[in-house]
């Protein structure tokens, strides 16, 4: 059977069979890839005891079925079309031949660095092709990638290298970004130097930029010296269908960030069948997903999805609004870009520069619009309808996780009917339910509740690494039996669902997502700082802002707030740095010292009124006093 649904009877027909038949329907669907070795079992383990397993017993390598099986039809096809920072500087394409010859060149590269199958590698670099292609070399090695986003400090690069062990680092000089340059090595070298980070043994350099870097002999290698005496043949590894694929570290609402594992075959499958069946995209078609490789949208729908279905991929080094905020239309029509996918807050400030900047353009490939990250407001989601598809494109608004590996709720483009703010419904395979606050599944179906989803999908994390019990705690024991998503839904009395944000302290800043207790943590490293509360506000563009509440040992100078800034900075990266920084005397706590977010939610939204039950407050004094200072 093809992965391709093309009407809503076959929708429901492969709803139906997924939700009756799994193990037949995916098995079928496995046929639609390469296999050294067929599986033994299509789904095993269960989600009690955390030990999900899909296709065991299978072999196959992800990059033979990204790559090498396209090679017949394909070759001269282009794989992957980049657009650089600089309107002025050349598109660079690679078709599917010279990707598959720059993949193994670069695995080739990495074994020479000492790489082998289970070693992690992390990517620390800015959107350059290079990036895909490191991926793509680490996965053909079996080694598991772990990519950090560009945007992190060097801090934040050395807790997750070192939280996965990482033996080889690939960064860029620096990277282009607008009117910006990222200073990537000076940053990775910053990181390397602190103590915890030890286990990194080569330094892999691209340069993008031809900024002034330092090398360090024996660690740092160039990769233009590398590459150049590296062959263009490299064997696939064979892996095992369960083998980690690669670590992606998010933020939950404690602690450290985690380092969600997903692993070969299902994530494959999952990818695939999600792309293929959401975006519907044909021969000939060029897709572009704004994304950073950095993020798991980046790896599932600009690298894996569209390479396993044999699409061409773009990737766009730079940012929405430099040289201007016509930027993405100029970049479609450069490319006749037919299915554009993006995120809510780019579309609000874009919306926000006026649509003289899309009207004086033709966007006349567009076929498909695509929407993630965050929920999207009513406002944007016309203006994405109307000025960007001249209400001839549909809305595919996408809802999943880093944890999901891929898209589990949205409509399939041209065969469900979209509805403004709405992700519509599920995949074949995703099983929603709605938990009301007993902790029972709402049988009704027009209903709001807590979303979790009942059956394991093949795309499923598989584990944190290095701590399953917080795998466990975090995903698998708040609804016995059921993944927990952190998020919030409605259904109406059709069935379709609308995803209204997190139910935890995680917070979405323009699509990225921060924990509260990790800005916490960053601020209270600032010497002057006793204690800080952070939550979210609503934000026109970003979505959430961050409004930080801070209580200080004495009176300080106003200098003190572009110092939290600064912490911050160092401690994360520039995207969690607070919107708003209200100096206070005191948070207000319970008798039992817990601090009430709900008031402190309530206003940072300046909602002054009906704080709720207030009588476990301590000093109720505390509140008229933030209430009064509010930003
Ligand atoms: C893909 C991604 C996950 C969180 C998730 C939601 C929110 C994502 C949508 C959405 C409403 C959407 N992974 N979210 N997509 N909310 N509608 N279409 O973003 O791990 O970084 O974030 O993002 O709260 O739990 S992520």
């Amino acid at each position: 059977m093809d992965l391709k649904i093309s009407n809503m009877d076959e929708y429901n027909n492969a709803y139906a069979m997924a939700q009756s038949n799994p193990q037949e329907f995916w098995a079928q669907m496995a046929t639609n890839f390469q296999w050294t070795k067929k599986w033994d079992e299509v789904q095993s383990g269960t989600i009690e005891q955390a030990d999900i397993k899909w296709f065991d017993g299978a072999q196959l390598n992800i990059t033979e079925n990204c790559l090498d099986r396209h090679l017949e039809k394909r070759s001269d096809q282009v794989a992957l079309l980049f657009e650089p920072n600089d309107p002025s500087e050349e598109t660079v394409k690679y078709t599917y031949a010279q990707l598959h010859a720059a993949v193994c060149k670069t695995a080739n590269m990495l074994k020479e660095l000492g790489v082998k199958k289970g070693d992690r590698v992390c990517i620390y670099m800015s959107m350059v092709p290079e990036q895909l292609i490191s991926v793509l070399a680490c996965a053909r090695l079996g080694a598991i990638h772990s990519v950090v986003f560009g945007g992190f400090s060097a801090l934040a690069l050395a807790g997750r290298i070192e939280d996965c062990e990482c033996k080889v680092l690939i960064t860029n000089d620096a990277g282009f970004r607008g009117n910006k340059i990222i200073p990537l090595k000076e940053i990775s070298d910053e990181a390397l130097k602190m103590k915890e980070c030890r286990s990194i043994e080569k330094v892999l350099v691209h340069k993008r930029v031809g900024s002034s870097v330092s090398m360090q002999e024996g660690r740092d290698i160039w990769w233009h010296d590398l590459y150049a005496k590296c062959s263009t043949e490299c064997e696939a590894e064979v892996m095992s269908s369960e083998d980690p694929l690669f670590i992606l570290y998010t933020s939950g609402s404690t602690g450290k960030p985690k380092g969600i594992l997903h692993t070969t075959a299902g994530y494959m499958v999952w990818a695939a069948y999600t792309f293929a069946n959401v975006f519907q995209v044909d021969e000939g078609d060029t897709y572009w997903c704004t994304a950073d490789i950095g993020w798991i949208t980046g790896h599932t729908y600009i690298t894996y999805g569209p390479l396993l279905n044999g699409a061409t991929t773009t990737m766009f080094e730079g940012v929405p609004t430099w040289p201007d905020a016509g930027r993405f239309w100029d970049i479609v029509d450069k490319h006749k870009i037919t299915h554009f996918y993006t995120a809510p807050t780019a579309i609000r400030a874009l919306m926000g520069c006026g649509n003289e900047f899309v009207t004086n353009k033709s966007l006349t490939s567009l076929k498909v619009l695509g929407s993630v990250g965050e929920p999207i407001n009513e406002e944007a989601w016309h203006w994405y309808d109307e000025v960007v598809g001249k209400k001839k494109c549909p809305i595919v608004d996408t809802w999943w996780q880093t944890e999901t590996g891929g898209i589990l709720i949205s409509p399939l483009a041209g065969i469900t009917k979209t509805i403004p703010c709405f992700a519509t419904k599920p995949l074949p395979g995703v099983s929603p339910v709605l938990m009301n606050s007993e902790g029972e599944v709402i049988e009704t179906t027009e209903a709001s509740g807590n979303l979790c989803i009942d059956r394991p999908w093949p795309g499923m994390l598989r584990g944190i690494w290095g701590d399953m019990e917080r795998f466990k705690q975090t995903y698998l024991s708040a609804y016995p039996g059921k993944y927990f998503t952190g998020d919030g839904c409605k259904r109406d009395q059709f069935s379709n669902y609308r995803i209204t944000g997190r139910v935890d302290d995680v917070l979405n800043i323009s699509g990225h997502r921060i924990g509260t207790a990790e800005v916490e943590d960053a601020i209270d490293q600032h010497p002057d700082v006793i204690e800080a509360a952070v939550v979210g506000f609503p934000h026109d563009v970003k979505g959430q802002g961050i409004y930080a509440y801070v209580v200080t040992g004495h009176d300080c100078e106003d200098s003190i707030k572009a110092e939290i800034i600064a912490t911050v900075n160092k401690m994360i990266g520039p995207i969690a740095k607070p919107d708003k920084i209200q100096i206070v005397k005191g948070l207000p706590k319970t008798r039992s010292g817990k601090i009430m977010r709900r008031i402190l939610r309530k206003i940072a939204s300046h909602e002054f009124d009906n704080f709720g039950d207030t009588s476990t407050l301590l000093d109720p004094s505390v509140v008229d006093e933030i209430k009064d200072g509010v930003l």
